[in-house]
């Protein structure tokens, strides 16, 4: 996209940004990328030989949950050093200053929070809490990294990351606030995801249904590019930070 078009397609997303009530953004791995996150889709996307995708499943945990949990150990001691992105800091700069704002993010970094994000959903959990397999209990667990086939404190049963994985339901409470926010807003900002994880991948879609203007901020075009009303090419962490 030449600089022409993103600097038209900025001043356009710009115009409705300020002029809207209710804005919803849906974030992706995208928007991590510039905080040395790997994304799932890009060469970063693999540890040792394995794809994420083959590990972040219940059938991958159940069957080895020792090598399940290496993995997230590893995500763990990888993001650790790891700080938010001027991306990350324009999106909590936007929710002060729009009166109806909710960030929906299918990441599990925790670098929104980081970022000062508060109205936000965590679609796929968070990589910084933990869930016991016996007993449901979920706390905060920040030990990097986390002794090897973690035991719940309480009923000393397997502990599990709190992320949803292939194959599994989303909080249904977390689903329906996503979709009460996306079904009512003005404008709806799409930022550094692929397009390719359901139910995510449909919220943008649904918004343009529901009569919002849809935004895409992305390094490469998506297959609903050329869906959304504007569609901006470029690293978020750059882009951003040019909407305030
Ligand atoms: C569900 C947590 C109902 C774990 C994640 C066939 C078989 C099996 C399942 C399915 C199937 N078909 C559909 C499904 C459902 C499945 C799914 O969608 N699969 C896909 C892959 C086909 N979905 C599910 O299973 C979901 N549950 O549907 O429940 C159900 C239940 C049972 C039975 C039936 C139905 C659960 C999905 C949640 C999975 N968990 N994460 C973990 O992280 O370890 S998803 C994971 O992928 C991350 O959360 C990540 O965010 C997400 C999506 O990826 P993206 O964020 O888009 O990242 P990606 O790398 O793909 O793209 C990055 C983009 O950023 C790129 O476009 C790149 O160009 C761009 N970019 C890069 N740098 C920058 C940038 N943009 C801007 N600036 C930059 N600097
Ligand atoms: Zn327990």
């Amino acid at each position: 996209m030449a600089g022409k078009d993103v600097q038209n397609g900025i001043d356009e997303l710009k115009e409705k940004l300020w002029q809207a009530r209710r804005v919803v953004v849906l974030t992706g791995a995208g928007i991590s990328a510039e905080s040395g996150v790997p994304t799932f889709r890009g060469e970063g996307g693999l540890w040792r030989q394995y794809r994420a995708m083959d590990l972040a499943t219940p059938e991958a945990f159940s069957r080895d949950p020792k090598l399940v949990w290496e993995f997230y150990n590893w995500r763990r001691e990888l993001l650790t050093p790891l700080v938010p992105n001027p991306g990350h800091f324009a999106l909590a700069e936007i929710e002060r200053r729009i009166p109806e704002f909710t960030l929906i993010t299918q990441n599990i970094d925790g670098l929104h929070q980081k970022a000062g994000s508060e109205k936000m959903l965590e679609l796929h959990g968070n990589l910084w809490w933990v869930r016991c397999t016996g007993c449901e209990s979920l706390v905060e667990d920040r030990r990097v990294p986390l002794p090897e086939m973690p035991a719940c404190a309480s009923c000393n049963a397997l502990l599990r990351p709190h992320v949803v994985w292939f194959g599994e339901m989303l909080d249904p409470r977390i689903l329906n606030a996503a979709y009460e926010a996306i079904s009512n807003c003005d404008l709806m900002l799409v930022v550094g995801t692929s397009g390719t994880v359901q139910p995510a991948a449909s919220m943008g879609v649904q918004a343009k249904r529901r009569g919002a203007t849809v935004a895409e901020v992305n390094l490469e075009s998506t297959p609903y590019s050329d869906i959304y009303h504007i569609s901006i090419s470029g690293k978020s962490g750059e882009i951003l930070p040019r909407l305030l």
